[in-house]
């Protein structure tokens, strides 16, 4: 038997990050469609992700992204976010959308566009001292398209240089979580591109170096809770990028594609003890065709959802089937709490939480759609490139 009152306490404590860059515009190599009442600053899209808080009582930091979010004061960011209800939370490093990165940022083969490289994650670091955030998420658009173009163990070599550098740098609290990508925008080989070649670097590097696992950034097939699983038993998963795919990074929705693979996720998540603050829960989504607030709401309930079904699994039952080698049982058991419906449960912890019950109905009805719309007329309007 689940206590399901213990489940209840521990949806209420899950927290969800939402990122700055999916509230602004963006689209596919082949178009961006803009949408009205887009933030044209940080300091609207922390407004945004604070509506997102707002109703579903789960989001509460925006993760930002450098140089994007780029603002004079980041204490002021910080404190601005604050009066709106939410925080500052993981920096995001961008070594990717300069001229100088064609031929890649840290493993780089010139040496000037490595410092270059590495003198911007130093700032990132300078960005969280001065926000407060614990985390700086490294995604690296490095590698190679043809065979000899560099040396793929030199690179390797210049990676793990830099990343000392920066790992040196990091506060007591502070983390570097290393995301890694089976290919794109390299596409013969990508310098970190499984979780293996993270998992080395991170272990190389020390306790505040973990690996992220963004859910778009396997091969079709990958069994991404069996990579959970062992990251969570070596200690060395810092967090997710939560989002669906259908074919590569699409980005979409999470919990729109699979919910049933986000489920076993957090199935693994709940069963290796990673529900925890120790385990970052973030959002890397980009609405290119569908109103993008709505849809980060959506998002958070989906994975409020998987995770509501993964506490649910009857760990004393499924642990009975198990030992007893009853394949079906065992999987029965995993199934029913998949099964379940647990939309009423979510309403009851909602309201016991002071949230509207339907978040999605509630931000509908609050008018703020509309007031974007009315008033965020002009100026650049910040997003993907901006
Ligand atoms: C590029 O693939 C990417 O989607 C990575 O997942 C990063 O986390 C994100 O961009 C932000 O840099
Ligand atoms: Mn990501
Ligand atoms: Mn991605």
């Amino acid at each position: 038997m689940t206590d399901l009152a213990a489940v209840k306490a521990a949806l209420k404590t899950q927290a969800v990050e939402t990122p700055s860059w999916a509230y602004g515009n963006s689209g596919t190599r082949f178009k961006v469609f803009a949408q009205a009442g887009v933030p044209r600053s940080p300091w609207e899209k922390i407004q945004d992700a604070a509506r997102v808080h707002a109703f579903t009582g789960v989001a509460p930091s925006v993760a930002l992204h450098i140089p994007w979010d780029t603002v004079e004061d980041y204490a002021a960011l910080a404190k601005y976010a604050e009066d709106q209800g939410v925080r500052l939370g993981t920096i995001n490093s961008n070594t990717f959308q300069d001229d100088a990165y064609k031929l890649g940022s840290v493993c780089h083969p010139d040496a000037a566009v490595r410092r270059k490289a590495v003198d911007h994650l130093l700032r990132c670091v300078d960005i969280m001292d001065a926000t407060g955030s614990r985390d700086l998420k490294l995604w690296f658009a490095d590698g190679t398209n043809y065979p000899g173009q560099d040396d793929v163990r030199a690179r390797q070599d210049r990676l793990a240089e830099g990343l000392a550098e920066v790992y040196a740098r990091l506060g007591e609290e502070q983390r570097m979580l290393l995301e890694y990508k089976l290919f794109e925008p390299a596409f013969y080989t990508t310098d970190v591109p499984d979780w293996g070649t993270a998992y080395a670097h991170c272990l190389g590097l020390g306790d505040k170096a973990r690996v992220v696992v963004d859910t778009g950034h396997h091969a079709p097939g990958t069994n991404i809770e069996f990579i959970v699983a062992t990251l969570l038993r070596e200690d060395k998963l810092g967090g997710f990028d939560f989002n669906s795919r259908f074919y590569a990074d699409d980005d979409l929705m999470a919990g729109a594609a699979d919910p049933f693979q986000l489920f076993r996720i957090m199935y693994e998540v709940v069963r290796g003890g990673g529900f925890t603050s120790e385990v970052a829960f973030m959002l890397d989504q980009c609405h290119n065709i569908e109103p993008k607030i709505p849809a980060i709401i959506r998002s958070v309930m989906n994975v409020q959802e998987a995770t509501a079904k993964a506490l649910l699994v009857d760990r004393d039952a499924l642990a009975k089937a198990q030992a007893a080698g009853d394949v079906l049982g065992a999987n029965a058991v995993l199934m029913d709490a998949y099964d379940t419906d647990v939309r009423p449960l979510l309403r009851a912890v909602r309201e016991e939480m002071g949230v509207d019950p339907d978040p999605m109905a509630a931000y509908a009805r609050s008018g703020w759609a509309e007031k974007i719309v009315a008033e965020r007329v002009g100026g650049e309007q910040a997003g993907w490139g901006a």
